[in-house]
């Protein structure tokens, strides 16, 4: 059964199908982009592995009808909105509106607006991003929400490493320690990369791992762009969820992963491939799902 058709995906998918979804994300990545020539392919392609297995392998939602308080669901907030086409691709393949719409990409009245927004009414957006540093906020008053509602279903966040650069962050981080927000966990795009270069060049985050632990989280590392490494990481963090403490995955990945000459640089953090390059990248993602 192709899971195009799959609105809310039960069981688990395989790890050898979660890869070939990954590959079908990326080329929705570099078209979309390409289509219009703009948007930021750099970050949604090294967050694609990371998307495709929670919504495909990790979270309970149920994608239609769609519900915005998403009671009884396990919910995910996108604070580094710029990375946008990788959340429509994920959310168009997983059900929650129709592939072909991907085609509308920061069209002109189009649901997909560069930077998500709520207002358009697109499914599965629950928070207006790309303003950097607020996602956590929210995700926190959403975990709160569920807390007091009675409701046993976890939130997600994600951010970019260099969003973390934003003050709000740890105000937000020293909130949900001290109030054991446990239901929520959050994940850092850790790339190393942001918009103008190195995150250590521009402004250094020094010892990540210790900076969260500090502040009271219960931190782990993987490798953002192994399927197996990331399923693995996930299911462990589920596991330290209810335990007093939220709960951070740094995962290391790599801006533009996939797109050979979009790697190793933070030069395709915002701009899009010409033509030429756009079939230098698709000859590097075999179509799976089938393009939109
Ligand atoms: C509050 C705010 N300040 C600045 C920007 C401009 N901006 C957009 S993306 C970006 C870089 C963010 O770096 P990172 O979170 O590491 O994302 P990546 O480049 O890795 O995709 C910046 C500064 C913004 N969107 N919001
Ligand atoms: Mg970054």
């Amino acid at each position: 059964m192709s899971v195009l058709s799959t609105p809310a995906p039960a069981k688990p998918v395989p790890v050898a199908e979660l890869k070939r979804i990954a590959t079908q994300v990326r080329r929705d990545i570099v078209r979309q982009v390409h289509g219009v020539q703009s948007g930021h392919p750099g970050g949604s392609l090294g967050c694609a592995d990371f998307l495709t297995a929670l919504y495909f392998g990790v979270m309970q939602h149920h994608p239609l009808p769609w519900d915005m308080d998403g009671a009884g669901q396990d919910l995910f907030f996108l604070s580094n909105g710029h990375i946008s086409p990788v959340f429509y691709s994920v959310l168009a393949r997983s059900g929650y509106f129709p592939a072909k719409e991907l085609a509308t990409f920061r069209k002109l009245d189009s649901r997909l607006q560069g930077h998500p927004t709520t207002h358009e009414g697109l499914p599965g957006v629950r928070m207006a991003s790309g303003s950097l540093g607020q996602g956590l906020s929210v995700g926190i008053g959403a975990a709160l929400a569920k807390k007091m509602n009675g409701d046993d279903k976890l939130v997600y966040t994600l951010h970019g490493d260099g969003e973390l650069q934003e003050g709000q962050i740890w105000e937000a981080a020293l909130f949900a320690a001290a109030k054991k927000v446990d239901n929520l966990i959050s994940t850092v795009d850790y790339n190393g990369r942001q918009i103008d270069g190195d995150v250590e060049d521009v402004l250094p985050l020094g010892d990540l791992k210790a900076k969260w632990t500090a502040f009271g989280w219960d931190v782990l590392e993987t490798n953002g762009n192994d399927m197996d490494a990331l399923l693995k990481t996930l299911a462990e963090a589920k596991s330290r969820t209810g335990k007093g403490r939220p709960v951070m995955i740094l995962m290391h990945t790599e801006m533009g992963q996939g797109v050979d000459f979009m790697m190793n640089s933070h030069e395709w953090h915002g701009i899009a491939p010409n033509d030429e390059q756009l079939q230098k990248a698709l000859a590097q993602l075999p179509e799976t799902l089938g393009d939109y």
